[in-house]
């Protein structure tokens, strides 16, 4: 069974399938253990991974080379956040064949020109490309899926960029009829209103995604009693709690002037060797090393 026939049984059997963001091997294996149904394999999270704004700087290789060494480590199903696709129809082609081979179970495709800016940021300049131009991409993805299981996500930014409901709603439908099998919509509202209101109001079949990260009181039962979206992306959730554990360990470090308080309040040695699996090394050895 591919991943992505994985993540479309999941998605059978449960009305919400609820997906981590993961910038590396060693998160993404966290998300498994903590009972996510999948991997977001964030641009936002890998970008920052480097010390870089999410601005389409990351090559797609080096998205690609993580995707890779993630689904090396998990079995969890990958969405591959591929931004704009890294140009247009013809970049689109070549990605999804790569993101196909790579492991992946998703791609989400969103609609802004590249280079895109990250969608949270206060004033960004957000610029869509045209609905046709970006149909055209949708229908380029979904056309060379070897397998067909494999989800094509498109996302439209068009509340992101300030252009309403009813735009986004005219670009999601044309996504639709292109092929996307899902319509992720994205806002920064501070209130799950503007996606509510687009819930309600949309009349296609295809389930919708969302990634509440502006809006975190969008809980679970609360997506669930609105019916109609099929996948919850939690953004940068990953990278925001190493940030977090690691401001706060190492600050205490040096107020202590040494390891010795912090040593028991993370989490010992032995828990990363389970993480590595070097009892399988330790097993090897005892069989091949003579
Ligand atoms: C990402 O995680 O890279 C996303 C979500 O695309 S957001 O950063 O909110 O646009
Ligand atoms: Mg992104």
């Amino acid at each position: 069974m591919t991943s992505a026939a994985r993540l479309r049984a999941r998605m059978a059997e449960r009305d919400l399938v609820h997906i981590m963001a993961a910038h590396s091997p060693l998160s993404a294996i966290l998300a498994g253990e903590a009972g996510f149904d999948g991997i977001w394999a964030s641009g936002f999270e890998l970008s920052a991974l480097y010390g870089l704004p999410d601005v389409s700087l990351i090559s797609m290789t080096q998205h690609l080379d993580m995707v890779r060494a993630m689904a090396e480590h998990s079995s969890l199903p990958i969405v591959a956040d591929i931004d704009t696709g890294f140009g247009n129809a013809i970049n689109v082609i070549h990605a999804l064949k790569q993101y196909e081979r790579a492991g992946a179970a998703a791609i989400v495709i969103e609609d802004k020109t590249f280079p895109k800016v990250t969608s949270l940021i206060a004033d960004g300049r957000q610029d869509l490309v045209r609905t046709e131009e970006f149909a055209g991409k949708v229908r380029a993805a979904v056309t060379t899926r070897s397998d067909p299981d494999f989800l094509v996500i498109a996302r439209t930014e068009a509340l992101i960029a300030g252009l309403g409901e009813a735009e986004a709603l005219r670009r999601a439908a044309a996504y639709e009829e292109a092929g996307a099998d899902m319509i992720l919509i994205h806002s920064k509202h501070r209130t799950p209103d503007e996606v509510e209101s687009f819930v309600r109001a949309w009349d296609g079949n295809a389930p919708i995604v969302i990634v509440p990260t502006a809006y975190p009181q969008m809980t679970e039962p609360r997506i669930r009693a609105l019916g109609k979206i099929g996948m919850v992306i939690y953004g940068n959730h990953a990278i925001r709690a190493a940030v977090t554990a690691m401001k706060d360990v190492f600050a205490r470090i040096r107020a202590d002037g040494g390891i010795h308080h912090i040593d028991r309040d993370i989490v010992p040695v032995e828990e990363i060797f389970r993480l590595q699996r070097m009892e399988a090394v330790k097993e090897d050895e005892a069989r091949f090393l003579r």
